[in-house]
């Protein structure tokens, strides 16, 4: 049982590292962390102890000063007579909302970059891949055939502008769903229109004295996720594919030991690749490894924290240095020159951390300011000066590590990242015949049973990473393939789950027979959090390859969240399950205080959208309901046979393409 680590009663921390983290190199960092004296937001996760039962359960409102107003069973109504329904379904449309803005103002940024490189003023940004870009103007009915690419992309980015500042008229990015979904949405009313104004209409909705129907209120909190996996997502990962190129399988490394004990180490932490991008290919730069020289070093190190890291994994195979929960642990390590920020997910601690040790923590972006922090804004017109000059910086600051106060754990494992659907789509079926047949054929014979998405964030609330890695552990040894992004991606990283070597050892028989005959390890790492979108890009071409249904609720698939901590994470959930995929959580929404909006989101969607949430707070227990779930779907499709086990001859390897 993974519980719920109780907060300790005395000040003074008396909790072992290990009970709190899985992998060496965390347990190192938190061990010293408490020698040198640095609080971490393990620490703090106690002084928050007897967290309030109030913003638990969801029925905290402070949308207006009448208020603020608690429900209790003495107190069922705030002042304006709102009771605990609407409350609780207002602040989950807030939480939906906010995760979809993040993840579309990021996608945004990405289409105004695209937009620019279209029109020559890019600096140094360029198409990057112009079969992406192509294949995107084709998705979207834009001609293409016999125009420069900078002409394709000048449509393609207006188009996607456009997909934020619709009014009335749907996103055109819907009709990349199955048609029978996109039908679901149309019946339901909830097609989602301009991205913005989706986000904008949720606000408006859960203003005091607006929306007080916990039904329509949990309605858009649906169709405004739909803006983020459909909408700002899905163009972010397009957007970012056609600028820097499609992600295609890469050999890297994982955890704080890909930080060099003589190298200048830089750290990109956050989410938007643009900056990033700049730095993987300046780190290489052979003057800026000449100024590291001189300066006494023998180069530099550049690996990620968090999405950013995921970004630049997947593409140029740079180390991540480590999920969410490692962003401190990483400058406790005494040996980063500078960590690099830009925006989400960045800890409001760091550069308190920092002041025990040398390290720069440096803000990049206007919008994500954090005082103690340097901050210096990433001209984007200059990006390659931009980024050469935080090397710079960084690597002045090298003369300023205090060799006493360096602990580089050792530990790091290697790993294979970069499954886009094109990648997943050529290794299943070559550049001519690239297709998903040979995986549908696999499901459909019953060597694999389903696909499982593993996906978000870290938190202290649990033992970090042990609900991720047991799950996976167990979901590949019962023969399901599992999708993976975000810091869950990482966990399995540090795992060594992402080696294909080692996880095919885990894979139950028949997968892993699929396994070797396709070349594909049993965990793919598909990218960051807003590369989510790419798990329904996956799960679509499932559906359009045949014979595992016409809409992706009767795939044998299902989404897991184990240890989710962002409003990012519930925008995720919600568009998972209004596409029609199950998602398990290891912990609940705070939503407990509504019975009724609780009975929606785990019961009622079903009948809306053929999926919806279930909360397993232990992974073995959350196994079992993926297999239930993938069981009664492939009961549906009636594919529930029991596979013929045989090992694989040439003949079988001619039909599976390969
Ligand atoms: Ni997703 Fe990625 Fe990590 Fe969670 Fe944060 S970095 S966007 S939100 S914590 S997976
Ligand atoms: Fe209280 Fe109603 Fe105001 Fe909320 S909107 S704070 S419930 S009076």
């Amino acid at each position: 049982m993974n519980q719920e680590i109780p907060p300790s009663k005395d000040p003074v921390r008396t909790w072992k590292s290990e009970d709190r983290v899985c992998d060496a190199a965390s347990i190192e960092m938190l061990n010293k962390a408490a020698v040198d004296c640095v609080d971490t937001c393990y620490g703090r996760m106690d002084t928050q102890r007897n967290q309030c039962t109030f913003g638990k359960n969801g029925v905290c409102c402070r949308l207006c000063y009448m208020g603020p107003c608690r429900i209790t069973p003495k107190a069922p109504r705030g002042v304006c007579g709102a009771d605990a329904d609407t409350i609780v379904a207002r602040n989950y449309v807030r939480e939906v909302a906010s995760g979809t803005a993040a993840h579309s103002d990021h996608g945004r940024h990405l289409v105004l970059l695209l937009k620019k490189v279209a029109e020559g003023k890019g600096g140094s940004y360029r198409i990057a891949d112009e079969q992406a870009l192509r294949y995107a103007a084709r998705l979207y009915d834009i001609a293409e055939s016999d125009r420069t690419k900078e002409a394709v992309a000048l449509d393609l980015a207006n188009l996607f502008v456009s997909e934020f500042n619709r009014q009335e008229d749907p996103l055109a990015t819907l009709k990349l769903a199955p048609i029978r979904r996109q039908g679901v949405w149309r019946n339901r009313g909830i097609q989602p229109s301009g991205i913005d104004r989706m986000v904008v209409e949720s606000l408006h909705r859960t203003h005091m004295g607006v929306d007080h129907d916990y039904r329509n209120l949990l309605l858009h909190a649906f169709r405004t996720s739909l803006a983020d996996g459909w909408g700002g997502s899905r163009v972010a990962s397009i957007a970012s594919d056609i600028l820097f190129g499609t992600p295609s399988p890469v050999r890297s490394r994982a955890n704080l030991g890909v930080l060099g004990t003589k190298t200048v180490n830089v750290l990109v932490h956050g989410h938007e690749p643009a900056l990033s991008e700049m730095l993987a290919i300046a780190s290489r730069d052979l003057e800026i490894v000449a100024e590291a020289k001189a300066a006494g070093a023998d180069g530099v190190t550049l690996a990620g924290i968090c999405c950013t890291a995921n970004e630049i994994l997947i593409r140029h195979g740079i180390p991540v240095a480590g999920n969410f929960l490692q962003q401190e642990l990483a400058i406790i390590t005494g040996a980063v020159e500078m960590l690099i920020t830009d925006v989400q997910c960045v800890m409001p601690s760091l550069p308190e951390v920092a002041q025990a040790y040398h390290t720069e923590v440096v803000s990049t972006s206007e919008i994500a300011k954090t005082i103690g922090s340097t901050s210096l804004p990433f001209d984007e017109a200059h990006a390659m000066d931009s980024a050469r000059a935080l090397l710079r910086r960084a690597i002045a600051n090298f003369k300023n590590r205090n060799p006493r106060k360096v602990t580089i754990p050792k530990a790091s494992q290697p790993l294979v990242a970069g499954f886009s659907v094109a990648a997943i789509k050529y290794m299943l079926g070559g550049t001519f015949r690239a297709s998903f047949r040979p995986l549908n054929d696999a499901i459909i014979q019953g060597r694999i049973k389903g696909i499982v998405g593993i996906v978000g964030c870290s938190n202290p609330r649990t033992k970090t990473d042990s609900y991720v890695n047991a799950l996976t552990r167990e979901l590949i040894q019962r023969d399901c393939i599992v999708l993976k992004t975000g810091c869950a991606a990482i966990a399995s990283a540090k795992a060594g789950m992402l080696t294909p070597e080692a996880a095919l050892e885990a894979a139950g028989p028949g997968f892993r027979e699929v396994c070797e005959a396709i070349g594909i390890p049993p965990v793919l790492h598909m990218g960051s959090c807003v590369d989510n979108s790419r798990l329904l890009e996956a799960a679509t071409e499932v559906v359009l390859e045949g014979g595992l249904g016409d809409d992706l609720s009767e795939v044998p698939a299902v989404g897991v969240a184990p240890e989710w901590m962002s409003e990012k994470a519930i925008a995720i959930g919600c568009y998972f399950v209004a596409s029609g995929v199950d998602v398990i959580l290891g912990h609940p929404f705070h939503t407990g205080g509504s019975e009724n909006v609780t009975r929606f989101l785990n019961q009622d969607a079903q009948e809306l959208f053929g999926a919806s949430f279930h909360v397993c707070p232990d992974a073995k227990e959350a196994a079992d309901k993926v297999m239930e779930i993938i069981n009664r779907k492939r009961e549906k499709l009636g594919i529930n046979r029991k596979a013929e086990r045989k090992l694989y001859d040439m003949k079988d390897r001619r039909a599976l393409n390969v």
